[in-house]
């Protein structure tokens, strides 16, 4: 079959040419540095745990600075899964917002103050993890509990966001005035869903900070409710997974099929995708709680249904990236039914990173379903499955993927080219070999019943038959410190290579759609109805709920701090 070629339009030719200014490459590269610094420091710990699995304890020379495995596993944790992703991905949605619509921000002292805001946050809760006065974990679950100024502090991060989501949103909507009746182009569009996803989603965390955890640990109330502030935690911390996931998805769907030499295969259907994200991604969240008491099986029953929603857009997604990929490498020459996999750019070190990213992620997708399922889930639950399970999902599908986009994105603001593209093609192997290895022992230990967050390696009840996918987290661990370092070779010495000539540096990659974008229906490109839907859907699906278990609140965590570590 053949498919007809449409030539760009003189608008996305125009937008497209849209160049960057000094200001708005600064702006953008600031999110990186702090995204890119939070990954390093984070996965470096992460072998620490992996090698303590096989009684390797290298904590112990790190004492002056980290007093317990729980404290790495909090700075592991809370660097890489909240502040590489969070500081990448608002960084990243600036540059789909400017160079999606062809325009400037339209107010970037609001992002201005949004990131600001972002770092002042970032550096108030660090200040405590380093003092080992926050080993609360990433989830922060009371009754363990943190010094103030950590919950304050990840707080201001999450109000940074809102501010830079809002100049997003402004600014589509200021380039919407001016051109009525085109739709809005695909990257810029799906940004701002994002951001108005993870509006909506971080209510949740908002109510549980101003209402219970920061007023606890000021001491003014003296005691909380664990199970409700779980409650609320999960409200944002499912839809907080499709936040790192959809940029991640942004550039699967219309950046990836350009660099591999195509076009995005519907433009419709990548749409839809993300207006079900926006709709279904927050009315989720007792799929984490099937185990907790004091909340009826009718509402998790309800929420394991939903969660069954939320993985259709993902199955549309596999699909579309996955004929657009089929696409650009037939062109390419590749032929078979599986054979043209073959003919995609392999050597190109941003693409084999997505690839890769993706392949992996098919495998955890599979594990979610598997963790949605009411029953089943009673097997996984709080064992190492569950780390097996996300670092295929954010640790691969969203790092990798977030890695291979700096494999251009760094040169094209830095106007250098790529440092050793060889060795970041390498890269992407090592991390693909690594994880494949780790997350594999880990959902095997996790089915043999081995708990998570629990430093295995001085454990007195482990059982021989665990012994060897012990060591498999520690070996898979290990190759994946190397591939953290071979990342940050490439990027120390791609900032710190010549500038070179314009013809050079790297391009943005913005893929077409194979029909002409006008043509998807208007219903893909409107805000309200979706945004009325979601709406509706979380007041049916948690409304009921959460009014009991505040109704019944119950303070039975005392407030006299309690910490362990
Ligand atoms: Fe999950 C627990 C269910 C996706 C992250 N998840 C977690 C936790 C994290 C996490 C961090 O229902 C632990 C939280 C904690 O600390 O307690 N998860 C799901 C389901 C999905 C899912 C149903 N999770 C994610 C994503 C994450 C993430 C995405 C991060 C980014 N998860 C759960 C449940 C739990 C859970 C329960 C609680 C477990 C418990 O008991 O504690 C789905 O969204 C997955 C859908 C995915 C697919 C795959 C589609 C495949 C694609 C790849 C295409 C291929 C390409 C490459 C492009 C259907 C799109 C082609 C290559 C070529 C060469 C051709
Ligand atoms: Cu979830």
């Amino acid at each position: 079959m053949t498919i007809e070629e449409r030539p760009a339009t003189a608008t996305e030719t125009a937008r497209q040419g849209y160049e960057l200014t000094r200001w708005e490459r600064r702006f953008i590269g600031g999110h990186l540095i702090i995204a890119i610094t939070a990954l390093a420091i984070g996965s470096l710990i992460g072998p620490l745990q992996a090698l303590e699995f096989s009684n390797v304890d290298l904590y112990q020379y790190l004492e002056p600075v980290l007093k317990s495995y729980y404290q790495g596993l909090t700075l592991h944790g809370v660097l890489n899964a909240l502040v590489w992703t969070t500081f990448f991905i608002v960084g990243f949605t600036n540059l789909t917002t400017i160079k999606g619509l062809g325009r400037p921000l339209s107010n970037p002292k609001v992002n201005q103050v949004g990131f600001i805001t972002m770092i002042v946050g970032l550096v108030m809760a660090a200040v405590p993890m380093l003092l080992n006065q926050a080993t609360v974990l990433y989830t922060f679950y009371p009754p363990l509990e943190a010094s103030w100024a950590f919950y304050c502090g990840l707080t201001l991060v999450v109000v940074g966001s809102w501010i830079e989501g809002l100049g997003f949103y402004l600014t589509l909507r200021a380039w919407r005035r001016d051109n009525r009746g085109v739709r809005s182009p695909f990257i810029a569009l799906a940004g701002v869903i994002n951001a108005a996803m993870w509006q909506i989603a971080t209510l949740g965390i908002a109510v549980e900070m101003l209402t219970m955890l920061i007023p606890w640990s000021f001491g003014i109330t003296d005691a909380t409710d664990p199970q409700l502030a779980r409650t609320y935690f999960w409200f944002t911390g499912h839809p907080l997974v499709y936040f790192w996931l959809l940029p991640a998805y942004v550039s699967w769907y219309g950046m990836l099929p350009k660099q591999a030499g195509g076009k995005l295969f519907s433009d419709s259907l990548a749409r839809l995708s993300f207006w079900m994200f926006l709709l279904v991604s927050v009315p989720v969240g007792f799929h984490h709680q099937f185990v907790d008491p004091g909340i009826p099986q009718v509402w998790k029953w309800i929420h394991a249904l939903l969660t069954y929603a939320v993985f259709f857009p993902s199955m549309l997604t596999a699909f579309t990236v996955i004929a657009s990929l089929e696409y650009a490498a037939r062109r390419r020459g590749g032929t078979g039914l599986i054979g043209w996999v073959r003919a995609l750019p392999w050597d190109d070190p941003s693409v084999t990173a997505q690839l890769l990213a993706g392949i992996l992620f098919m495998f955890g997708g599979i594990g979610g379903l598997t963790n949605a399922s009411y029953n089943i889930n009673l097997v996984i639950h709080n064992t190492a499955w569950v780390p097996g399970h996300f670092h295929l999902t954010v640790a691969t599908a969203v790092t990798l993927s977030f890695i291979g986009i700096t494999y251009w994105l760094v040169p094209m603001l830095m106007g250098k080219q790529l440092w050793g593209r060889k060795i970041a093609v390498a890269q992407s192997w090592t991390w693909f070999v690594g994880m494949v290895i780790f997350s594999n022992a880990m959902h095997m230990l996790g089915l043999l019943g081995a708990p998570r967050r629990t430093p295995l390696g001085e454990a007195l009840y482990v059982p021989d038959e665990w012994n060897g996918h012990l060591l498999r987290v520690s070996i898979g661990g290990t190759i994946l410190l190397v591939a953290v370092l071979m990342y940050l070779l490439v990027m120390i010495k791609t900032v710190r290579g010549p500038k070179v000539e314009a013809a050079l540096v790297p391009q943005m990659p913005v893929a077409e759609s194979l029909r002409d974008p006008q043509l998807t229906p208007v219903w893909l490109d409107r805000f309200k109805p979706w945004l009325i839907a979601a709406g509706v859907l979380l007041l049916l699906s948690y409304g009921p709920q959460l009014i009991d278990q505040i109704v019944h609140m119950n303070l039975n965590a005392p407030g006299t701090s309690f910490r362990p570590w």
